[in-house]
Protein backbone atom coordinates (compact mmCIF):
# COMPACT_ATOMS: atom_id res chain seq x y z
CA UNK A 1 0.00 0.00 0.00
CA UNK A 2 0.89 3.70 -0.59
CA UNK A 3 2.78 4.69 2.14
CA UNK A 4 2.43 8.78 2.61
CA UNK A 5 4.56 10.31 5.31
CA UNK A 6 3.18 13.57 6.39
CA UNK A 7 2.23 15.98 9.35
CA UNK A 8 -0.72 18.96 9.82
CA UNK A 9 1.26 21.02 7.95
CA UNK A 10 -0.25 22.52 5.16
CA UNK A 11 2.37 20.85 2.10
CA UNK A 12 1.38 17.65 3.68
CA UNK A 13 -2.56 18.81 3.72
CA UNK A 14 -2.62 19.09 -0.17
CA UNK A 15 -1.38 15.45 -0.27
CA UNK A 16 -3.87 13.90 1.88
CA UNK A 17 -6.56 16.09 0.24
CA UNK A 18 -5.54 14.38 -3.09
CA UNK A 19 -5.38 11.25 -1.30
CA UNK A 20 -9.14 11.35 0.28
CA UNK A 21 -10.47 12.74 -2.73
CA UNK A 22 -9.16 10.18 -5.33
CA UNK A 23 -10.18 7.41 -2.95
CA UNK A 24 -6.31 5.64 -2.85
CA UNK A 25 -5.73 3.60 0.07
CA UNK A 26 -2.93 4.63 1.85
CA UNK A 27 -0.81 4.24 4.94
CA UNK A 28 -0.22 7.42 6.97
CA UNK A 29 3.31 7.59 8.65
CA UNK A 30 3.38 10.24 10.35
CA UNK A 31 6.64 12.42 11.10
CA UNK A 32 6.49 14.96 13.78
CA UNK A 33 8.88 17.86 12.80
CA UNK A 34 9.00 19.15 16.12
CA UNK A 35 10.54 16.03 17.34
CA UNK A 36 13.39 16.01 14.60
CA UNK A 37 11.71 13.04 12.73
CA UNK A 38 12.50 14.59 9.59
CA UNK A 39 16.10 14.33 10.16
CA UNK A 40 16.40 10.31 10.91
CA UNK A 41 18.47 8.73 8.76
CA UNK A 42 15.56 6.50 7.30
CA UNK A 43 13.60 9.62 6.71
CA UNK A 44 16.47 11.03 4.44
CA UNK A 45 16.54 7.93 2.60
CA UNK A 46 12.98 8.50 1.27
CA UNK A 47 13.03 13.15 1.00
CA UNK A 48 16.59 13.88 1.52
CA UNK A 49 15.61 17.53 1.78
CA UNK A 50 14.14 16.54 5.18
CA UNK A 51 10.51 17.55 5.11
CA UNK A 52 7.11 16.68 4.56
CA UNK A 53 5.42 15.10 2.83
CA UNK A 54 6.72 12.37 0.86
CA UNK A 55 5.01 8.91 -0.61
CA UNK A 56 6.36 5.64 -1.40
CA UNK A 57 4.88 3.81 -3.62
CA UNK A 58 5.87 0.64 -4.60
CA UNK A 59 9.23 1.19 -5.81
CA UNK A 60 8.70 4.12 -6.94
CA UNK A 61 9.44 7.52 -3.69
CA UNK A 62 8.29 10.95 -4.82
CA UNK A 63 9.06 13.98 -2.36
CA UNK A 64 7.96 17.94 -2.53
CA UNK A 65 3.99 18.38 -2.25
CA UNK A 66 3.78 19.57 -5.82
CA UNK A 67 5.86 16.63 -7.59
CA UNK A 68 3.63 13.84 -5.79
CA UNK A 69 0.05 15.99 -6.86
CA UNK A 70 1.39 15.33 -9.92
CA UNK A 71 2.59 12.37 -9.85
CA UNK A 72 -0.57 10.86 -8.55
CA UNK A 73 -3.12 12.91 -10.97
CA UNK A 74 -0.95 11.44 -13.57
CA UNK A 75 -1.35 7.84 -12.40
CA UNK A 76 -4.83 7.85 -11.56
CA UNK A 77 -5.70 10.40 -14.53
CA UNK A 78 -7.90 12.12 -11.87
CA UNK A 79 -7.95 15.95 -10.96
CA UNK A 80 -6.45 17.10 -14.36
CA UNK A 81 -7.74 19.17 -16.79
CA UNK A 82 -8.40 18.78 -20.50
CA UNK A 83 -6.14 16.64 -22.23
CA UNK A 84 -4.71 19.57 -24.34
CA UNK A 85 -1.17 21.35 -24.84
CA UNK A 86 -2.90 24.67 -23.99
CA UNK A 87 -4.48 23.07 -20.39
CA UNK A 88 -0.97 21.41 -20.07
CA UNK A 89 0.76 24.56 -20.20
CA UNK A 90 -1.74 26.17 -17.54
CA UNK A 91 -1.64 23.13 -15.33
CA UNK A 92 2.55 23.54 -14.99
CA UNK A 93 2.28 26.81 -15.02
CA UNK A 94 0.15 27.28 -11.69
CA UNK A 95 1.25 24.32 -10.25
CA UNK A 96 5.05 25.90 -10.75
CA UNK A 97 3.23 29.20 -9.26
CA UNK A 98 2.55 27.57 -6.45
CA UNK A 99 5.29 25.78 -5.54
CA UNK A 100 7.88 28.33 -6.03
CA UNK A 101 5.98 31.68 -5.26
CA UNK A 102 2.63 30.99 -2.88
CA UNK A 103 4.42 27.84 -0.69
CA UNK A 104 7.96 29.35 0.42
CA UNK A 105 6.72 33.01 0.57
CA UNK A 106 3.44 32.19 2.80
CA UNK A 107 6.24 29.77 4.61
CA UNK A 108 8.65 32.60 5.32
CA UNK A 109 5.69 35.11 5.76
CA UNK A 110 4.74 33.14 8.93
CA UNK A 111 8.40 32.64 10.21
CA UNK A 112 8.98 36.12 10.79
CA UNK A 113 5.73 37.12 11.48
CA UNK A 114 5.00 34.87 14.19
CA UNK A 115 8.43 32.48 15.21
CA UNK A 116 11.91 34.61 14.72
CA UNK A 117 13.02 35.46 17.82
CA UNK A 118 13.48 39.34 16.94
CA UNK A 119 11.11 40.90 15.11
CA UNK A 120 12.56 42.40 11.82
CA UNK A 121 9.78 44.81 10.09
CA UNK A 122 11.66 44.64 6.95
CA UNK A 123 11.77 41.04 6.77
CA UNK A 124 7.81 40.82 8.30
CA UNK A 125 7.33 43.34 5.55
CA UNK A 126 8.81 42.08 3.02
CA UNK A 127 7.12 38.30 2.99
CA UNK A 128 4.02 39.34 3.97
CA UNK A 129 3.94 42.07 1.18
CA UNK A 130 5.18 38.79 -1.36
CA UNK A 131 2.86 36.58 -0.12
CA UNK A 132 0.04 38.80 -0.18
CA UNK A 133 0.70 39.88 -4.40
CA UNK A 134 0.90 36.28 -5.05
CA UNK A 135 -2.32 35.56 -3.64
CA UNK A 136 -3.81 38.49 -5.22
CA UNK A 137 -2.49 37.03 -8.60
CA UNK A 138 -4.92 33.34 -7.32
CA UNK A 139 -7.61 35.91 -6.30
CA UNK A 140 -7.76 37.80 -9.94
CA UNK A 141 -7.62 34.86 -11.84
CA UNK A 142 -10.36 33.34 -9.92
CA UNK A 143 -12.68 36.21 -10.27
CA UNK A 144 -13.10 35.15 -13.69
CA UNK A 145 -13.33 31.29 -13.76
CA UNK A 146 -14.71 28.82 -10.73
CA UNK A 147 -11.62 27.06 -10.51
CA UNK A 148 -7.74 27.67 -11.06
CA UNK A 149 -8.17 25.83 -14.68
CA UNK A 150 -11.40 26.50 -15.69
CA UNK A 151 -14.73 24.51 -14.93
CA UNK A 152 -12.53 21.74 -13.60
CA UNK A 153 -11.42 21.16 -10.12
CA UNK A 154 -7.77 19.84 -10.37
CA UNK A 155 -4.80 19.62 -8.11
CA UNK A 156 -3.97 22.89 -8.79
CA UNK A 157 -7.38 24.11 -6.45
CA UNK A 158 -5.93 21.53 -3.81
CA UNK A 159 -2.14 23.15 -4.12
CA UNK A 160 -4.02 26.25 -3.88
CA UNK A 161 -6.05 25.46 -1.12
CA UNK A 162 -3.24 23.99 0.98
CA UNK A 163 -1.52 27.79 2.08
CA UNK A 164 -4.74 30.21 1.06
CA UNK A 165 -6.51 28.30 3.73
CA UNK A 166 -4.29 29.33 6.13
CA UNK A 167 -4.21 33.25 5.32
CA UNK A 168 -4.70 34.33 8.47
CA UNK A 169 -1.95 32.75 9.81
CA UNK A 170 0.00 34.04 6.46
CA UNK A 171 -0.89 37.70 6.58
CA UNK A 172 -3.20 38.38 10.09
CA UNK A 173 -6.82 38.52 11.12
CA UNK A 174 -8.48 40.57 8.47
CA UNK A 175 -6.81 39.62 5.48
CA UNK A 176 -9.60 37.92 3.64
CA UNK A 177 -11.58 40.86 3.08
CA UNK A 178 -8.79 41.18 0.23
CA UNK A 179 -9.46 38.20 -1.39
CA UNK A 180 -13.13 37.52 -1.76
CA UNK A 181 -12.64 34.93 -5.06
CA UNK A 182 -10.28 32.90 -2.99
CA UNK A 183 -12.64 32.90 -0.24
CA UNK A 184 -14.65 31.46 -2.19
CA UNK A 185 -12.51 28.36 -3.52
CA UNK A 186 -11.28 28.00 -0.36
CA UNK A 187 -14.58 27.43 1.45
CA UNK A 188 -15.49 25.35 -1.09
CA UNK A 189 -12.98 23.23 -0.80
CA UNK A 190 -13.00 23.17 2.82
CA UNK A 191 -16.52 21.90 3.12
CA UNK A 192 -15.99 18.49 1.16
CA UNK A 193 -15.81 15.32 2.50
CA UNK A 194 -12.29 14.53 1.74
CA UNK A 195 -10.56 18.29 3.08
CA UNK A 196 -12.52 17.31 6.25
CA UNK A 197 -10.53 13.67 6.08
CA UNK A 198 -7.81 15.18 5.47
CA UNK A 199 -8.23 17.80 8.12
CA UNK A 200 -8.85 15.11 10.83
CA UNK A 201 -5.87 12.86 9.91
CA UNK A 202 -3.72 15.39 11.35
CA UNK A 203 -5.88 15.07 14.71
CA UNK A 204 -5.24 11.47 14.31
CA UNK A 205 -1.70 11.53 15.77
CA UNK A 206 -0.31 13.12 18.37
CA UNK A 207 1.29 15.89 17.20
CA UNK A 208 4.48 17.67 19.36
CA UNK A 209 2.53 21.22 19.99
CA UNK A 210 5.43 22.62 22.05
CA UNK A 211 7.52 24.97 20.54
CA UNK A 212 10.54 24.38 22.60
CA UNK A 213 14.64 24.15 22.10
CA UNK A 214 14.39 20.64 20.76
CA UNK A 215 11.64 22.19 18.33
CA UNK A 216 13.87 24.79 17.24
CA UNK A 217 16.27 22.95 17.03
CA UNK A 218 15.01 20.68 14.73
CA UNK A 219 13.12 23.15 12.47
CA UNK A 220 15.25 26.03 12.38
CA UNK A 221 18.81 24.90 11.96
CA UNK A 222 20.03 28.28 10.85
CA UNK A 223 20.02 29.42 14.68
CA UNK A 224 22.79 27.28 15.56
CA UNK A 225 24.94 28.05 12.95
CA UNK A 226 26.79 31.43 11.07
CA UNK A 227 26.46 30.82 7.38
CA UNK A 228 26.88 34.58 6.63
N1 LIG B 1 8.60 22.35 -1.26
C1 LIG B 1 8.23 21.42 -0.23
C2 LIG B 1 8.24 22.10 1.11
C3 LIG B 1 7.97 21.14 2.24
C4 LIG B 1 7.95 21.81 3.59
O1 LIG B 1 8.41 22.94 3.78
N2 LIG B 1 7.41 21.07 4.57
C5 LIG B 1 7.36 21.57 5.92
C6 LIG B 1 5.93 21.39 6.45
S1 LIG B 1 4.77 22.33 5.50
C7 LIG B 1 8.30 20.76 6.78
O2 LIG B 1 8.47 19.57 6.59
N3 LIG B 1 8.96 21.41 7.74
C8 LIG B 1 9.86 20.75 8.63
C9 LIG B 1 11.23 21.36 8.59
O3 LIG B 1 11.41 22.40 7.94
O4 LIG B 1 12.13 20.82 9.24
C10 LIG B 1 6.83 20.84 -0.51
O5 LIG B 1 6.00 21.54 -1.11
O6 LIG B 1 6.57 19.69 -0.16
Amino acid sequence: MLKFYYSGAPNPTKVALFLEEAGLPYEPIPVDGRKGEQHKPEYLAINPNAKVPAIVDGDVTVFDSNAILLYLAEKTGKFLPPKNDKARGELLSWLMFVASGVGPYSGQSVHFRVYAPEKNEYAINRYAFEAQRHFGILDARLAKRTYMLGDTYTIVDMDVWGWARLIPTVLGEGAWAKFPNLKRLVDEISARPAAQRALALAAKHKFKTEMDDEARKALFGHMAVKVA
